[in-house]
């Protein structure tokens, strides 16, 4: 018999949150899938952030994955090929929801992809105006550089197994557009795709630089683009 879910959590130089943050996670997602497995999959911190969660989270369901050289959509990838559950949920380690795998386990047969999406109407995103707009600002490049019609990409998503299989062995990105191509890929697969709300709090104070992010996103999106093109 397979595991209900599998959990992916990408982390990098968390050794000070993680103490914070792990055990709540690991409580959250028990409470709701006893059976699930939780992946942390670090790779290039300099704080031993591994050691960290290995110490932290000493049984499992953890089970702790270590790469080299730091890249965020690398260690999603990893992570949900060394997977096994009928669901694969991607949390961060600032911001996963005991109520979202829920939702994304009660989902009927035809739903293979769940998005959290912070813009949907009912959503409640208390994040800063600057997070915000950027969030926008991303989704509107989304829609008409690779003429998505989802939300949100980044954030929590429950995929299902089969979808998983599929498309993520063909998605290039890297970095932080690793699932955003891997969710446009599903969307022109034809895969069946379902947004539901959700209560966005910051965890703890933000912490990535919009400014070094703009440039590379862009670009990065227009690789997709060239990537999706030629087939
Ligand atoms: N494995 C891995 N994880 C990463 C890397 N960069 C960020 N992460 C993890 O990805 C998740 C999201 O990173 P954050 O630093 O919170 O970035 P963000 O959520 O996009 O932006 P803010 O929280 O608003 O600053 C966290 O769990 C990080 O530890 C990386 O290079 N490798
Ligand atoms: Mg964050």
């Amino acid at each position: 018999m397979t595991r209900s879910v599998s959990i992916v959590v990408p982390v990098f130089n968390e050794a000070d949150f993680i103490p914070r943050a792990l055990p709540s996670l690991v409580d959250q997602v028990v409470a709701v899938a006893p059976d699930a497995e939780i992946l942390i999959v670090e790779n290039g911190s300099t704080d031993g952030t591994a050691d960290t969660a290995r110490r932290v989270s000493t049984n499992p369901p953890v089970r702790v994955i270590s790469l080299p050289d730091p890249d965020y959509g690398a260690a999603m990838r990893q992570g949900f090929l060394e997977s096994d559950g009928d669901w694969v949920v991607n949390f961060d380690i600032d911001y996963f929801s005991g109520r979202f795998l829920e939702t994304v386990l009660s989902q009927p047969d035809d739903v293979d992809l769940v998005i959290a999406s912070k813009r949907d109407p009912q959503s409640k995103d208390r994040r800063s105006l600057l997070r915000r707009i950027a969030t926008l600002v991303f989704n509107l490049l989304l829609r008409t550089v690779l003429g998505s019609r989802v939300s949100d990409t980044h954030g929590m998503k429950g995929f299902r197994r089969a979808l998983v299989d599929d498309v993520a062995p063909q998605v290039l990105s890297t970095k932080d557009l690793f699932d955003t191509e891997l969710v446009v890929r599903a969307e022109r697969a034809g895969y069946r795709i379902v947004e539901v709300p959700v209560e966005v709090v910051e965890m703890r104070t933000a912490r990535s630089s919009l400014i070094k992010r703009v440039p590379r996103t862009i670009k990065g999106l227009f690789r997709i683009r060239r990537a999706l093109r030629s087939g």
